[in-house]
């Protein structure tokens, strides 16, 4: 469902011009519908990333919530449940703290060989000023038993077809943790419908699979949670598998702490920069449980000898990205090969190569840039790779699968016919109609055509 623009006003309460109501600047489309956004890699030039360049991640669409209406339940193992409104929530002790969100897909479309999901490039991230109430605080009021183990969120958003609604659960442990609010405002403004208004889970230095957004109810679970978001998605092998092998689910663990990773935002891959002159090459670092990143060391030579890239001191946060910078001069008319490695507070750092795994999380293998140092710059950019083509659509295609979603998700995929095949059945098991008879050419025409191929970089 989508919200007409003229609603917002209304579901602020305020004539405020809010972070929603303008448009989202240069976003990679990732899905048009459910909305899916990517930042580009210029919104790494800022420190706290504002509102309209947020990265966005919503399985099903955004729903509609009336403020006045809201509540928000606590449920399950406590002694006194709640229902408390926005009101309630805003009278309680609030923290604002700044938090890296990023989404545990993002990089997944860097992966070889190529896994099915969204292929997010290296956007799927931002850098927020989130504020709102403990979530221990509420868990406290609500008189949270000694039998608690994991606190289950569910959100407004309502499942499409048959697939299962959007529950993610967080153990006790970081549940309590001070750090762990249930937020109201992002960047000193009401939390944006498209971020999950009126409130959502924010759990700093987890990947933000578990921030539930349009939170409206809190269950305390004497056991861990088993249901599909958590038993059957975001899950990690959690240690090296063959690149391309199915991995059963049981022997995988959920994603939770992000892991150390830079990126490099300046210059960008394949592009020319003046041999002599100096250059600024620039980026951001991140980490998460084991957070504050402390340094960031850059290699020229494709990673041969590395140097001290300067960070933020101010920046120097548990949970917030730093940027960095590392000046530098090629000496010479050559093609470099600049590398970016962040190193955390517990000694953690990235791997030069990707730990390949069956759906492509947690990605933070050492960034990789090549650049041209030239005499002069040449008028003309690189051309940019030819679309896709964009061949004729069968009509099961049209009719089954282009229904909840457009064909954007489909055509940024490079499938194999095994991962085809459990496409169609993860779809048809969410209420996608395929006829038996039809099922064969469907599967035919996107691996056909979807199948794997070289990356367009
Ligand atoms: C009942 C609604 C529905 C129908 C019909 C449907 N899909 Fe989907 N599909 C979804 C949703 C919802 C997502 C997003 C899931 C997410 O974001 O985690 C999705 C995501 C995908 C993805 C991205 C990878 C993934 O697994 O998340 C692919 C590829 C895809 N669908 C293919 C298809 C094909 C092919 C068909 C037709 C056989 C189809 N879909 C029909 C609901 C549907
Ligand atoms: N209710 C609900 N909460 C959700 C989601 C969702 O689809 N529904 N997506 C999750 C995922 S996978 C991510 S990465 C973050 C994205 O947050 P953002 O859209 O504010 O960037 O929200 C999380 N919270
Ligand atoms: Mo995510």
């Amino acid at each position: 469902m989508k919200i007409p623009r003229r609603n917002f006003l209304f579901l602020a309460g305020a004539g405020l011009l809010r972070g929603e109501d303008r448009p989202k600047l240069d976003m990679l489309v990732r899905s048009v519908r459910p909305e899916d956004l990517e930042m580009p890699l210029s919104g790494f030039a800022d420190y706290i990333t504002p509102i309209d360049h947020f990265f966005v991640r919503t399985h099903v669409y955004a729903p509609k919530v009336d403020v006045d209406s809201w509540r928000l339940k606590v449920e399950g193992e406590v002694a006194t449940p709640l229902t408390l409104t926005l009101e309630d929530l805003k009278k309680m002790p609030a923290v604002e703290m700044v938090s890296v969100a990023e989404c545990a897909g993002n990089g997944r479309g860097l992966y070889e060989p190529p896994v099915p999901g969204l292929q997010w490039g290296t956007g799927a991230v931002g850098n927020g000023r989130w504020k709102g109430v403990r979530l221990a605080d509420v868990l406290k009021r609500a008189g949270s038993k000694e039998t608690a183990k994991d606190i289950l969120f569910d959100g407004a958003d309502v499942p499409l077809g048959t697939m299962p609604d959007f529950q993610r659960s967080i153990p006790v442990k970081k549940a309590l943790d001070a750090y762990t609010i249930l937020a109201y405002e992002m960047n000193g403004e009401t939390l944006p419908v498209k971020h999950g208004f009126p409130l959502r889970v924010m759990a700093p230095g987890w990947a933000s699979d578990s921030w539930v957004k349009w939170l409206t109810s809190i269950r305390v679970l004497d056991k861990e949670h088993d249901g599909f978001w958590m038993k059957s998605s975001y899950r990690h092998p959690g240690k090296p598998v063959a690149p391309g092998s199915a991995v059963p689910l049981e022997k995988m663990q959920p994603v939770t702490s992000l892991h150390v990773k830079s990126v490099i935002a300046a210059p960008l891959d394949g592009t020319q920069v003046l041999a002599g002159k100096p250059v600024m090459i620039q980026g951001v670092a991140w980490s998460g449980d084991a957070g504050p990143v402390t340094s960031v060391e850059v290699s020229v030579d494709g990673g041969r000898s590395w140097k001290p890239a300067v960070l933020r001191p101010e920046q120097r946060t548990q949970f917030g990205w730093r940027q960095w910078g590392f000046h530098w001069t090629p000496s010479q008319e050559a093609y470099y090969t600049i590398l970016a490695r962040a190193r955390d507070a517990a000694g953690n750092t990235q791997p030069l190569d990707g730990e390949w795994n069956p759906a492509g999380y947690s990605w933070n293998v050492v960034p990789r840039v090549g650049v041209d140092a030239v005499k002069e710059l040449s008028a003309a950019s690189p051309a940019l790779p030819p679309a896709a083509p964009n061949a004729a659509q069968p009509g099961v295609f049209k009719s089954a699968c282009a229904v909840c979603h457009e064909d954007d998700v489909v055509r940024q995929q490079r499938l194999t016919r095994a991962q085809w095949d459990r496409e169609i059945n993860k779809m048809t098991g969410w209420g996608a109609r395929v006829k038996d008879e039809d099922r064969a050419g469907l599967l035919d025409y996107l691996f056909s055509n979807y199948g794997p191929r070289p990356r367009n970089r």
